[in-house]
């Protein structure tokens, strides 16, 4: 099955209040073409659709024309998950009916990760769907102190029992660092992205491919 890998629209983000949004429906449309071309069959929108919390009605009208184009002009299934700039309650809007038509949309973290099971010729797809959280999110759920996002991400996956014998993919919208393997590298990086929000790539091991958001760099500070 052929998946499209995407994250961080941030559709109606403006920049030195010049608006984007001709340039991010012109982008869009080079990913609908794309998506024909290469016939892909599953879309994944790894957080941050929206820019902000409130996203202006045009932003709205531009996401509902590229998922009604995904959807129902190319019959593709669409997952996304909410990033650090969607509104959970908003971006969740419809959901559970849009599941019907091949659209699911995930935006909490309710004591187990959402799966949702695709099969093919080659056997099941698990598609693992976590929204951005923070661990205020998550506590309620364990019985453990959680200090950090890291802690947070330690106890969720601890409490998954993914099957390896399966394939498996992630959706993901947090700040993922690798300081299994080299930690002295590991920590001057750390305090270059700012250091408490980082969680370890090791809580992925067992996935075949982690959907995760992107980062630009810019002089000082990582954008998020
Ligand atoms: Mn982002």
């Amino acid at each position: 099955m052929k998946f499209m890998h995407l994250a961080d629209l941030h559709i109606g983000k403006t920049i030195l209040e010049q608006s984007l949004i001709e340039d991010q429906e012109y982008m869009l449309n080079q990913i609908l073409k794309i998506i024909e071309e290469e016939k892909v069959e599953i879309v994944l929108i790894a957080g941050d659709i929206y820019d902000r919390i409130v996203p202006s009605s045009e932003s709205v009208e531009l996401l509902d024309s590229f998922l009604n184009n995904l959807i129902k002009g190319l019959k593709v299934k669409v997952f996304i998950i909410s990033g650090n700039h969607d509104s959970k309650e908003r971006l969740n809007f419809g959901s559970k009916i849009f599941e019907n038509d091949g659209l699911y949309i995930q935006t909490t973290y309710d004591g187990k990760i959402r799966k949702v099971q695709l099969e093919d010729e080659f056997g099941k797809l698990n598609i693992y769907m976590m929204p951005f959280v923070k661990p205020v999110d998550v506590k309620q759920y364990f019985k453990k102190e959680i200090k950090s996002y890291d802690d947070a991400f330690k106890y969720i996956m601890e409490n998954e029992n993914i099957n390896q014998k399966e394939r498996n993919i992630i959706l993901a919208h947090q700040f993922i660092t690798n300081c299994g393997i080299e930690p002295e590298q590991c920590e001057s990086e750390t305090l270059i992205i700012g250091g408490t929000e980082n969680i370890d790539v090791s809580y992925f091991d067992k996935f075949d491919y982690v959907a995760l958001r992107t980062y630009t760099w810019t002089s000082k500070n990582w954008k998020r």
